[in-house]
């Protein structure tokens, strides 16, 4: 084949073009524009991977430092009351590198399944070893035997699932294998039988429960509550491809719109147990949950903590629960007993549990005092601190489009078919949700009769044959009014933040529509069916025009030439 084959030289790199436009934003100098010259600061590079090997041998026999905890709970390693086993992890954390998360944010996203491995995570767990060891293969097996299979995995391990658009809003209670995954560790594996968690702290009576104690009904009263679980993160894509940000968790979940699920919960209110125990003692006025998972923040192994107020856990707001849907608890979602906080974002929702702690001010570990927070927005990696950001309990209203999606081309007879999902946080429910096909300017209110029921800590699905008679790229914006009439800001940028939580703005795609109610559009949709050829991608030239040159020649037989006449 003749072709161009005459060598150039260039000091550029090959893909400096597609640096130059930000494409691959983490090879970018810094700018220093400090001095009286701009200078420029080159990125940090990772070397190769140090390991201090005499350091960890003496940290000692990992398999006896970090032993399973208890009979029947495999994988559960207790840090919190042991400060010498998170000294011993720490050492050996800090005695190697690790390879640096890689780069999506500034860069292009993976075409994977998983998108992302977890490597740093796996590793962490094997370099810790002992009864962490085997977690990392132990939760992906349970995540194949649990969840559907065209769940989409965000990342392997810990793992993060949601199902994709078609499943998400398809019933109006989410299936348990289709219910979103978001981990921060290992999958515990427990036995009913040797399950037990202890309720102590600022209480009266300190006492541990079995699952049978707190199903005997002659004690506590049984509630059945249909409840939506939203984690902070759904929707992030949409800030990550606005601008990239930071937080511990944004290179785990990449959440599209299916970090939400709604399931019927079946247990008992928190606050029977805590009465059950006698009551609260010495101004407490939080309830910390712990998770049976290990988590790992800054080089420090630790468990899954967060608390929830009093106040929430007296209105009988916070649910113990064991049954989701009618079925035992699946492992994944928390097995033998998980909380449910109704109203609250995920994140409070701890799974695994095996202890639960009155105390006086909200847990200082790192879930809740580093993570899932809401920052201003002029505030930056650089001068960032834990009491910048707003401690996120309730979500505020938002809702999405599951069909159809966004750069897709819909062919439709004067209206678009839309689908998607509406939810407002704190025991608010959407009151009304509307359609724009324009971008936000003009808006169509969805009737009533599609919308799912009414219910409070509860979304509601709708859809809705959107009018659209133009033709091209249009834009289609949902937006939700709760039943204290909130709505949604109107753009990413202004819902924005650094840890990117909380996408609470107006969800906006863009669809090339084709409207064949239109004569014109008809008879050329029909001349592609008769000549056999696909009308997408709409990317690829007309494969025959649609005009001929008699046509072209009868136009201007019959009107003004191009330029005016003197
Ligand atoms: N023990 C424990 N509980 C946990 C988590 C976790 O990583 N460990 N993740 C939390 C977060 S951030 C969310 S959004 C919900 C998700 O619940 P699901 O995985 O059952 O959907 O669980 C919460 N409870
Ligand atoms: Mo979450």
């Amino acid at each position: 084949m003749p072709g161009i084959t005459q060598k150039f030289e260039t000091s550029n790199r090959p893909d400096e073009w597609k640096i130059e436009q930000g494409m691959v934003a983490a090879e970018l100098p810094v700018l220093d524009m400090t001095g009286p010259e701009t200078k420029t600061l080159a990125p940090q590079v990772f070397g190769e991977l140090t390991r201090d090997d005499e350091a960890i041998k003496a940290v000692g026999n990992r398999d006896e430092l970090f032993t399973r905890e208890r009979k029947g709970w495999v994988g559960f390693v207790e840090w919190e009351n042991y400060p010498e086993k998170k000294a011993a992890a720490h050492k050996i954390l800090t005695s190697q590198t690790f390879p640096p998360n890689p780069e999506f944010q500034l860069g292009p996203i993976p075409a994977t399944n998983p998108v992302l491995p977890g490597t740093r995570w796996k590793m962490w767990h094997h370099e810790v070893g002992g009864e962490l060891t085997q977690i990392p293969d132990d939760s992906w097996n349970l995540v194949l035997k649990e969840k559907h299979q065209d769940m989409l995995h965000l990342l392997q391990f810990p793992y993060n699932g949601e199902p994709p658009k078609r499943l998400v809003t398809d019933k109006v209670i989410t299936p348990n294998n289709l219910h979103f995954v978001r981990n921060h560790g290992g999958i515990p594996i427990i036995d009913k039988e040797d399950y037990s968690f202890v309720l102590d702290g600022l209480v009266k009576n300190p006492q541990s429960f079995t699952l049978d104690d707190l199903m005997d009904e002659s004690r506590f009263p049984r509630v059945e509550k249909l409840a939506t679980i939203q984690c902070s993160g759904t929707r992030r894509i949409e800030q990550i491809l606005k601008y990239p940000g930071q937080g511990d968790e944004v290179p785990q979940a990449p959440w599209a719109e299916g970090a939400i699920g709604t399931a019927s919960w079946v247990g008992i209110s928190l606050k029977k147990v805590i009465k059950a125990c006698g009551g609260l003692v010495d101004g407490a006025e939080h309830l910390e949950f712990y998770g049976a998972d290990t988590y790992f923040k800054d080089d420090e192994a630790m468990n899954y903590l967060v608390s929830v107020p009093w106040s929430k856990v007296k209105a009988n707001e916070v649910l113990l629960a064991w049954e989701m849907n009618g079925e035992v608890l699946p492992r994944i979602h928390g097995y033998p007993l998980r909380v449910v906080v109704l109203g609250y974002i995920g994140a409070r929702s701890v799974k695994w549990l095996y202890r639960i702690k009155a105390i006086k001010n909200p847990t200082r570990a790192p879930v809740q005092s580093k993570e899932y927070l809401y920052f201003p927005q002029q505030v930056g990696k650089h001068n960032l601190r834990m009491s910048d950001g707003i401690q996120i309990q309730e979500m505020p209203v938002s809702s999405a489009i599951m069909s159809p999606w966004t750069k897709q081309a819909v062919i439709h007879n004067g209206s678009i078919r839309c689908k998607g999902w509406a939810y407002s946080g704190g025991g608010r429910w959407p009151e009304r949700v509307e359609l724009s096909m324009d971008g936000g300017f003009n808006w169509y209110t969805v009737p009533l009769d599609n919308l799912s029921e009414k219910r409070k800590w509860c979304w509601r699905t709708w859809e809705y044959d959107l009018p659209c008679d133009v033709e091209g790229w249009v834009e289609i914006v949902v937006r939700c009014w709760d039943n204290s009439l909130n709505t949604q800001p109107s753009e990413v940028r202004t819902s924005w933040n650094w840890g990117l939580h909380v996408t609470s703005s107006c969800h906006r795609i863009s669809v090339y529509s084709v409207n064949k109610s239109r004569p014109l559009t008809k008879a050329r949709l029909d001349e592609f069916e008769q000549k056999g050829i696909p009308f997408g991608p709409i990317t690829v030239p007309l494969a025959f025009p649609s005009q001929s040159w008699e046509e072209y020649e009868a136009f201007w037989a019959k009107h003004d030439p191009r330029d005016a006449r003197e």
